[in-house]
């Protein structure tokens, strides 16, 4: 479907906004419109797919709406229940997990490396990369330490999720279950504030030089990726205001709950980048 057939509430930003498919009208818990198709309805279209879970904002799923979005790709969203097996999903993709991205007959892609590369290869909206080699270098780096495996998504989802920590009602045992997918070891846990601090120490330290350089953004002049990925990721320690992102209660809670050294590295310029980024280049309220 085209964008201009948005609702208003995503003002200058539904030009941009260009998901392909919303047949069925569907609510999210928050009232908010989100379609998704199943694996069974999306797997035989043609163009892009992007898998997403319902009902959560999962960081690397908004991010990579965002920024098919930006590049002004059009996507068919797909349905993925998290925790859930999915076995549809994975006979189609070979992932359980979201967000899978699957364009035309090529192999699916699942790493937010290889995500941003597609949407830059599809899109024609502005650039996700800076043009400059070791610019770009940098930028993939501060992504690599937003979303990458061991980075601070990943060491932020050990730091709230440890066993016991709140999980959606009856769902404790599956949360546990997903996470150990995600690395959750005792180890993993006790060493995850210090990680987290350091990598929002990084982002803050290069945002203040940023800054005094007159820029607006974590390398060079203009967006990149990495941008758009601190501002999705950010939801893990900063919830978005509830008129701009609806949580549900349990994850609010737990975004929001940050303390001591995880505490201490979340700069005010954290936060002041990412609502800038959301509000210029990505767009608000975030439905999912
Ligand atoms: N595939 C991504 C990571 C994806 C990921 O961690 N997905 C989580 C996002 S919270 C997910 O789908 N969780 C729900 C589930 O596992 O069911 C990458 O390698 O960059």
């Amino acid at each position: 479907m085209s964008g201009l057939a948005l609702p208003s509430r995503f003002g200058l930003f539904a030009a941009g906004r260009i998901c392909n498919h919303r047949p069925k009208g569907e609510k999210t818990t928050k009232g908010e419109r989100m379609d998704y198709l199943t694996v069974a309805e999306a797997r035989s279209l043609p163009g892009l797919r992007l898998v997403l879970s319902t009902g959560t904002p999962g960081p690397w799923g908004i991010a990579a709406r965002a920024l098919f979005d930006i590049r002004k790709v059009p996507f068919t969203p797909v349905r993925q229940e998290i925790m859930q097996a999915n076995e549809e999903l994975v006979a189609w993709t070979g992932r359980r997990n979201a967000p899978v991205a699957v364009y035309e007959d090529e192999p699916a892609v699942d790493n937010w490396l290889d995500i941003a590369v597609l949407a830059e290869r599809l899109g024609t909206g502005p650039s996700l990369f800076p043009d400059d080699p070791l610019e770009r270098t940098l930028a993939a780096g501060f992504s690599a330490e937003i979303c990458g495996s061991g980075g601070f998504g990943w060491t932020r989802r050990l730091n709230m999720s440890a066993p016991g920590a709140p999980a959606p009602d009856g769902q404790q045992e599956a949360r546990d279950r997903m996470m150990q997918g995600y690395g959750m070891r005792p180890d993993a846990v006790k060493d995850a504030p210090a990680r987290i601090a350091g990598i929002l120490t990084g982002l803050s330290t290069q945002l203040r030089r940023q800054r005094d350089a007159g820029s607006d953004y974590l390398v060079g002049d203009r967006l990149s990726a990495c941008d758009v990925h601190w501002a999705c990721f950010s939801q893990l320690v900063a919830p978005l205001s509830p008129e701009n992102c609806a949580l549900p209660e349990y994850l609010y809670s737990m975004f929001a709950n940050v303390s001591g050294e995880v505490g201490a590295a979340l700069d005010p310029i954290l936060i002041e980048h990412r609502d800038r980024v959301w509000e210029r280049h990505i767009g608000l309220p975030l439905d999912y």
